[in-house]
């Protein structure tokens, strides 16, 4: 493939940092080699060998990595139609005569094997004799970087307050001030590294900027500095896109070329031609620059609506004015505009739902995982099942916004797994369940045969050493790609991936680290919102909690979704209360609509929930409620005591970091119990059972 592996130098000054210990390489088969004997002489402490191009005989014992085409022995010894099923980025690992071979079609999947093989020996797998093959489930594996927004993972060390402002961010596009040496196009060695670690786990792509979006990247300089980061990606097979603006044409930095706000018109030739500029102007530096990452009408965000035109027109105006580049849209359903309905939950696929299938080829829509907003535990979003028709994008959040950012150990692989395996019930016009209806087979895009596929993680990576602040927010952006590459794996697995290769072998540390992890989830989602009540978060950082927080918008409001009352707490989404259960396919719509049979995890998303009503483990409601907080604190207090136990297996420095947020974590946890529960019990008019540890 060789648009992909070419190395485009279009950057004259593109350089490394003076002291760089990274270095630049110019194809990806130089990169698995580099990983080869990084990770090989690593792994067996002892330097390799290095032959290019070997001919004649393969020693023993050596692995030889490469294509067809790149390797006369993979050609000789890798039957074609072994190959065949692998696509462009699925590898195979196998042994020959003695040998370990590395192979696929391309270069790129060359390199994914690399670091499979990698991990097989990290993991302390097996690995002769050898026989395995993979190929990701999903074409387009990407990240969402919001460079400003929602990161926990570093500081802005210059201090220069440009466009990173202080939030650490992994690439530094800041174009004045001290650090201006350093700004790219300088590449600096963190951005190899990270470009590794996306690379490592089949990432080939990455919008570089946040979603409300700042049109600074779409401006010449900034074009410079992408086209720099983008020939330093490359070769890991990391593609560039940017998040735009819909109004960007109306930008004064684009003067003389700039529009008014009436030539914003998604028909008009100004609007598709000053779009088609600016994607020539990217393409000409980028070659394999992938599109347009686009927020529209949402949170103040410009759109089509403010012309009076739909998500529809605006997406397909862009995607005509980008298809004849070969790039795409995403467009994405983050809308909830009060005037659609009373209820946020029910906006977003009123506005889209009636657009299934008018999108054109070059579309992806893109959403979140649930209806709201990245919580700990969601319902799946209804428009995965309902907008069959149409290539669907899924966007997780991977930067813990919700789930304790930089301080609290939560492990989002089962909250992954949980959504993308959850069965929609989708059926057919004839009312039959569709045999591939899960949302992974939706996104996947086999539930309609549909060719393209794309998932999306808002990522966590920032200028912290470690790329992502608290040591085990690493593990998130581990388990974001292996489920990018297959959603069916199990996170249970893929976090004994992360712990064996992250903190070691030993099984008292292996079994102790996973258990942790594979909790950690539900333990959040029970000290914040046990039972489905839902964003119980103060506004100002979406850290601790407000459950009395009215602010100016209802559909911001804690109080608007627990609708705290004397009767009881929960929004009612049922037939007789917002209706939104009808958006899910009836099977759904009838467990979810029924109080006596919705999933308790998932109770009060859809019902207002009497104080005193029986609940399956016997208890009443609010004594269930209270007994949930202290569960989810407990089993923090349990992670603390675990982590403990393993002061003398763990290298000190990591070990101490790590104690140092449980102890915070327990703490904002508890906080979380007592200011919630207190809030609740002025309403239940109950007292918190007199077994519980709590002290309210
Ligand atoms: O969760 C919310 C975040 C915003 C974000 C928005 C979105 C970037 O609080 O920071 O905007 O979602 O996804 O657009």
């Amino acid at each position: 493939n060789a648009g992909r592996t070419k190395v485009h130098r279009h950057t004259a000054h593109l350089a490394m940092a003076p002291g760089s210990s990274e270095h630049l390489v110019e194809t990806t088969l130089q990169a698995a080699r580099d990983e080869l004997v990084r990770g090989l002489g690593g792994l067996l402490g002892r330097p390799v060998p290095v032959r290019d191009a070997p001919g004649g005989r393969i020693p023993a014992g050596a692995v030889v990595a490469g294509t067809p085409a790149s390797s006369p022995v993979i050609r000789r010894s890798v039957p074609a139609q072994d190959l065949a099923p692998l696509g462009d980025d699925g590898y195979l690992l196998r042994s020959v005569r003695g040998a370990t071979v590395i192979a696929g079609n391309t270069d790129l999947a060359v390199l994914y094997g690399t670091f499979a093989f990698l991990r097989r020996l990290q993991t302390r797998q097996a690995i002769t004799p050898l026989d395995v093959s993979s190929a990701p489930r999903i074409r387009r594996r990407y990240l969402n970087y919001w460079e400003t927004e929602r990161l926990y993972a570093g500081n802005n060390a210059t201090g220069t307050g440009g466009l990173n402002g202080e939030n650490g961010a992994i690439f530094d596009f800041t174009a004045t001030g001290a650090s201006a040496a350093l700004n790219l196009p300088v590449i600096l060695d963190r951005y190899l590294v990270a470009a590794r670690a996306m690379a490592s786990v089949g990432i080939n792509g990455i919008t570089i900027n946040n979603v409300n979006a700042n049109s600074f990247y779409l401006t010449a300089a900034a074009i410079k500095q992408e086209a720099a980061l983008a020939d330093a990606l490359r070769p890991y097979g990391i593609r560039l896109a940017v998040s735009v603006n819909y109004a960007a044409p109306t930008d004064a930095r684009f003067a003389p070329d700039t529009l008014t706000r009436e030539q914003l018109d998604p028909y008009s030739a100004q609007f598709r031609d000053w779009w088609a500029r600016r994607a020539r102007q990217l393409q000409a530096a980028i070659p394999d620059f992938i599109g347009f990452t686009v927020k529209a009408n949402s949170e103040g965000q410009p759109g089509p609506q403010d012309l009076g035109y739909d998500h529809r027109d605006g997406a397909n105006a862009l995607a005509a004015a980008v298809a004849p580049l070969g790039m795409r849209i995403f467009w994405r359903t983050f809308v909830y505009n009060a005037e659609v309905d009373r209820d946020r939950l029910k906006r977003p696929y009123l506005e889209f739902g009636p657009l299934d299938g008018k999108f054109a080829e070059n579309v992806f829509i893109q959403t979140k995982n649930g209806p709201l907003d990245y919580q700990a535990r969601e319902p799946v979003h209804p428009l995965f099942a309902r907008m069959e028709h149409t290539d669907q994008a899924i966007e997780l959040q991977i930067t813990q916004e919700y789930t304790g950012q930089n301080t609290m150990l939560c492990y989002l692989g089962p909250l992954w797994e949980e959504v993308l395996k959850a069965d929609t019930y989708a059926t057919d016009e004839h009312g039959r369940l569709l045999p591939r209806r899960r949302v992974g087979d939706i996104v996947e895009g086999t539930t309609r045969d549909r060719p393209d596929s794309a998932i999306i993680g808002v990522a966590n990576l920032g200028n912290a050493t470690n790329l992502t602040g608290h040591h085990f927010a690493q593990a998130n952006f581990f388990a974001f790609g292996r489920l990018a590459w297959d959603w069916t794996a199990e996170s249970g697995r893929i976090a004994e991936d992360w712990v064996r290769m992250t903190w070691g072998h030993h099984p008292d540390v292996v079994r102790t680290i996973v258990a942790m992890m594979a909790g950690s989830r539900e333990a959040v989602v029970n000290y914040q919102t046990p039972l489905g009540v839902a964003h119980q978060f103060r506004s100002s950082d979406h850290y601790g909690p407000a459950p009395g927080e009215r602010l100016s918008r209802d559909d911001w409001s804690p109080v608007y979704y627990n609708q705290a009352d004397t009767a009881g707490l929960g929004y009612d989404r049922s037939p007789t209360g917002s209706g939104f259960t009808a958006q899910y396919f009836p099977v759904l719509a009838a467990r979810y609509g029924d109080i006596d049979r919705v999933p308790e995890e998932l109770l009060m998303w859809f019902h207002h929930v009497p104080w005193d009503r029986r609940l399956r483990s016997g208890r009443i409601f609010w004594d269930e409620l209270v007994s949930r907080y202290d569960l989810g604190v407990g089993y923090v207090t349990w992670m603390r005591h675990a982590w403990d136990s393993l002061a003398t297996r763990l290298d000190a420095r990591r070990f101490a970091e790590v104690k140092a947020k449980l102890a915070a974590h327990e703490t904002d946890a508890a906080g979380w119990r007592d200011t919630c529960v207190g809030y609740w019990k002025q309403f239940s008019g109950r007292e918190v059972p007199a077994d519980g540890p709590l002290s309210v």
